[in-house]
């Protein structure tokens, strides 16, 4: 059904059926000039499928090209006619996973040209995204190569079927303890992450427990048929490992990287590996973090443990992922000096130079943990002689779980265009993960997807706008949030510009009030332990967790100064240090992060920081309200299923970010013993 959300972003319906031209119709004609692979295949079926959804009428598919309206496609340098369409200096701009695409004006003719299969089946989806939208063909000279090498996609998913921060249903991928004989789900997902560039997935869950440890092993022949849907799509697979796999499937009796038995166990496993799946990706390892084991048992440290690792993929061309979320969760809520948010820094940035070149460090966008509003990590960029990934939570973890609308991609945008100084001004973090400051070898995203096996994959219809952003920004960080909100929001729902304006209203504004009914101005973890849905202002206040507030009946806020407080502000460079250091110039929205004040403490916005918290509470669920609202609005432009789905989750919502504002102003309210200077209800 066409408002249930499956199709997503891949509708291909007829755009513009009221219009008396199509302005689409005749392209009714494949031609694959050349190449017959997998890749090249499934760019053939999407073309087949997206142009007869957007015609209507019946494609065929030949090696000859027709007088008129035929779609071309083929690699350069074949001799099949591809490079007659380009100049010269057109294909010799092309990268590996690159594509141009070209009209002949006087045909009609369109050419998609690229170096490579993987290249034309991002040319495909292109164009269709071009008539999905209702843009012109008529001139098209286009372009494109990858900014981001690596464009990857983590699924969180056990194999008994959980998701862990999965709030879209179960997983697609396993159920029962077992791989899914699903694959045409897995096939349709993989068309999904295509479609918006991604080109890597590690399939399992970074916390790989007992069962999951088979994969590598007893599982493997099932990996295969994984492997084998996901290379059609050009998206490489990778699997997350356990630290202690040599003595959980080997027997052994220690995972020490220097020793000699535990390094033949990995060259051994790596090889078998491959063996099964030549173009493997590698592995992606959470190692001595949140309880799970890695090299720390014996002494050894994150480089020894990695590059263990990457000596045993390196023969193969596969590399390592290690992710540098490590901190203590065993810490005392007495103990004042340790900062979680120094953690990552501390732990990884003195062993730079010390990675081998195929291991790549995958740095949390902020140094606590995906919360609506952090600081970037200053881990990123920190390490000049090392790989890194930036890594994003696509899921909505700590930003409404996929009940609240909470549109990331312009969170994400923020971060990407952070300046972190390292190299003077203009050192981006976009930069910095592209590999273009360093010069790496290996660069680009990871990210924490949000699909389940809801019918919609992503639980809220609306969440879906979050992965394709993903998708697209990984490709290109130079795209607008605005671009791929509308993008999204016409493919999904067509072209009616009063539902277009708003939607785009309602996802661009989304983020702000998620995070004015929540978090007030830089602090985090004031949720519900466990869970982490809903409020709950000292759920993390005495744990072991390590993330606090330190509110009193005085002030709140974190200090994080050198001058006085715990430090992290050193870890920036210069410029970014000084700024957050000092009250003056510290930012408004990360305030409370990085400084303790006195509810009294007056704003650079004007007002003090106990009257902030109380306005931003009120006026945010009366925004979420909007949203509600303006959906009401638009019932009758809108399939009656897709329309019942949104309006449903924003009426959750509305109920939801009341039950935020009262809790968080009555905390404050009692506390601080301020009144609200209008007074408006609290309890
Ligand atoms: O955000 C936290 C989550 C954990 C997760 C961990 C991590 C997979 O609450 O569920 O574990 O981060 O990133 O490793």
């Amino acid at each position: 059904h066409p408002g249930d959300g499956y199709l997503a972003w891949l509708q291909y319906r007829r755009v513009t059926p009221e219009a008396n031209v199509n302005p689409y119709a005749g392209y009714e004609h494949i031609v694959v000039a050349e190449g017959d692979d997998v890749v090249i295949r499934s760019a053939v079926n999407e073309l087949t499928q997206g142009l007869e959804g957007i015609t209507g009428g019946k494609v065929s598919v030949s090696g000859k090209t027709m007088k008129t309206r035929s779609v071309i496609i083929g690699t350069f340098g074949t001799g099949s006619g591809i490079d007659e369409a380009f100049s010269e200096e057109v294909s010799s701009a092309i990268q590996p996973e690159g594509y141009a695409i070209h009209t002949d004006s006087l045909t009609g003719n369109i050419t998609i040209g690229a170096a490579t299969s993987q290249g034309i089946l991002y040319g495909v989806f292109h164009l269709l995204r071009i008539m999905g939208t209702g843009g012109s063909v008529h001139n098209l000279n286009i372009l494109e190569n990858p900014v981001n090498q690596l464009r990857m996609i983590n699924q969180w998913d056990n194999m008994d079927g959980s998701v862990e921060r999965g709030y879209a249903g179960e997983s697609i991928f396993y159920e029962n303890n077992r791989i899914t004989g699903n694959l045409q789900r897995i096939q349709d997902y993989a068309r999904l992450l295509a479609s918006s560039g991604i080109n890597a997935i590690a399939i399992n869950n970074v916390n790989v427990h007992r069962v999951e440890s088979r994969l590598l092993t007893e599982f493997l022949p099932d990996v295969v048929k994984l492997a084998a849907v996901l290379r059609a799509y050009a998206i490489k697979l990778f699997l997350s490992i356990n630290y202690a796999s040599p003595i959980e499937l080997g027997g052994l009796s220690s995972a020490d990287p220097l020793d000699a038995g535990v390094r033949e166990w990995w060259t051994a496993a790596a090889s078998e590996v491959y063996a099964a799946i030549p173009d493997f990706g590698g592995f992606l390892v959470k190692a001595d973090s949140e309880n799970r084991p890695g090299p720390f048992t014996y002494g050894r440290d994150h480089a020894d443990g990695a590059n263990m690792l990457a000596e045993a993929l390196k023969p193969h061309g596969g590399i390592v992922i290690w992710r540098c979320f490590v901190y203590n969760c065993k810490q005392d809520w007495r103990d004042r000096t340790t900062d979680r948010a120094r953690a990552a820094y501390d732990h990884f940035q003195p062993l730079d130079g010390r990675f081998m070149d195929n291991v790549i460090l995958q740095v949390k966008n902020g140094p606590i943990d995906f919360q609506v509003r952090e600081p970037v990590s200053p881990l990123l960029g920190a390490m000049p002689h090392t790989n890194q990934v930036i890594e994003f939570q696509i899921a909505q973890e700590y930003t409404g779980q996929q009940r609240h609308v909470c549109y990331l991609v312009p969170q994400w945008k923020e971060i990407l265009n952070f300046d972190t100084h390292l190299r003077g001004e203009g050192t981006t973090v976009k930069r910095i993960v592209d590999g273009s400051v360093h010069g790496n070898a290996y660069s680009g995203f990871a990210a924490v997807s949000n699909i389940g096996n809801d019918t919609n994959w992503t639980g809220h219809l609306l969440a879906q706008a979050n992965l394709f952003g993903y998708g697209r920004l990984a490709w290109n960080p130079e795209l607008s949030a605005e671009k791929m909100a509308v993008e999204w929001i016409t493919l999904t729902f067509g072209t009616n510009e009063l539902l277009v304006q708003t939607l785009l209203d309602i996802l661009m504004n989304s983020w702000e009030i998620y995070e004015s009914y929540t978090a007030p101005l830089g602090v985090g973890f004031m949720v519900n332990p466990d869970h982490h849905y809903g409020p709950n202002v000292d759920g993390y206040e005495y744990s072991m967790w390590g993330t606090y507030h330190f509110a009193d009946c005085y002030g709140i806020g974190v200090d994080r100064t050198s001058a006085t407080g715990t430090g992290y502000t050193s870890q920036y460079a210069r410029m970014n240090m000084e700024c957050y250091e000092s009250l003056e110039s510290c930012p408004d929205e990360l305030l409370l992060f990085f400084h303790h004040v006195p509810y009294t403490h007056v704003l650079h916005s004007g007002k003090t920081v106990i009257q902030h918290i109380y306005d931003t509470h009120f006026e945010g669920a009366e925004r979420a309200d909007g949203l509600a609202a303006a959906w009401k609005l638009m019932k009758e432009h809108v399939d009656e299923q897709a329309y019942r789905q949104v309006a449903d989750r924003l009426a959750e919502q509305v109920d939801h970010a009341k039950e935020w504002r009262d809790r968080i102003n009555t905390y404050f309210l009692r506390k601080s013993g301020i009144a609200d200077q209008w007074g408006r209800t609290i309890y």
